[in-house]
């Protein structure tokens, strides 16, 4: 999960990690968010009182060097899947985006194909300048999706439209709410349903 300070990435995580629990999957959290103070703690809140499998350091940690254990631990222990919480960062600050790139690197040793998913967290109540945003996080890490958060505002989704079109990149999830169920799978269905005051 990658995106901008306050997109929503470490409450996407916890939503998305629940989600699949509750399908089913068995799931790791990461909390590779090292750099702000407390993000650990926040990660490691969610995981509590949603019973989530995490891997955490503490604040100042070498974030490369959690996602590497993590990635070990939800191995060996044969977990679907691992979720790698990052930091929030400036798509303009180069030293910030040279340790996701790191992080990458050090998944890629245990697994050539890791990360499978490179997820940009935008939020959706920002429009244009979120777009921008994410041409650059694009072109630095190839993403392979979105997660559009914030969609419970008064801003409702009209952002999705002009994101959608100017990146060409699958939307996955929406977040319309702070809790754990507040994570919507996408659906261009749904959505056009939702604008014309349908049903879902
Ligand atoms: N209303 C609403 N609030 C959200 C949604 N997703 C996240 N938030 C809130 O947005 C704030 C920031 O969310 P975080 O998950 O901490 O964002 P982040 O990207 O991890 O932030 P940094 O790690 O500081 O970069 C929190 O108060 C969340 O509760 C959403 O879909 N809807
Ligand atoms: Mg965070």
């Amino acid at each position: 999960m990658i995106g901008v300070n306050g997109s929503g990435k470490t409450t996407t995580s916890a939503k998305l990690a629940w989600k699949l629990k509750e399908d089913g999957k068995t799931v790791t959290l990461a909390a590779c968010d090292t750099f702000r103070a407390a993000a650990v703690e926040q990660l490691k809140a969610w995981a509590t009182r949603l019973e989530l499998e995490i891997v955490a350091s503490h604040t100042g940690a070498d974030s490369a060097a959690v996602a590497f254990d993590a990635w070990q631990a939800a191995n060996s222990r044969g977990r679907d899947y691992l979720i790698v919480d990052t930091a929030g960062r400036l798509h303009t600050k180069s030293n910030l985006m040279e340790e996701l790139a790191k992080i990458r690197r050090v998944l890629q040793k245990n697994d050539p194909t890791a990360p499978q998913h490179r997820w940009l967290v935008v939020d959706g109540s920002l429009g244009s300048n979120s777009i921008e945003q994410a041409k650059v996080f694009h072109q630095s890490f190839g993403l392979t999706g979105l997660v559009v958060t914030k969609l419970d505002g008064t801003s409702r989704g009209g952002a999705l439209v002009g994101i959608y079109r100017q990146l060409k990149l699958p939307i996955y999830f929406l977040g319309l709410g702070e809790k754990a169920e507040d994570l919507q799978p996408f659906s261009i269905d749904n959505y056009v349903k939702a604008i014309f005051g349908l049903e879902g």
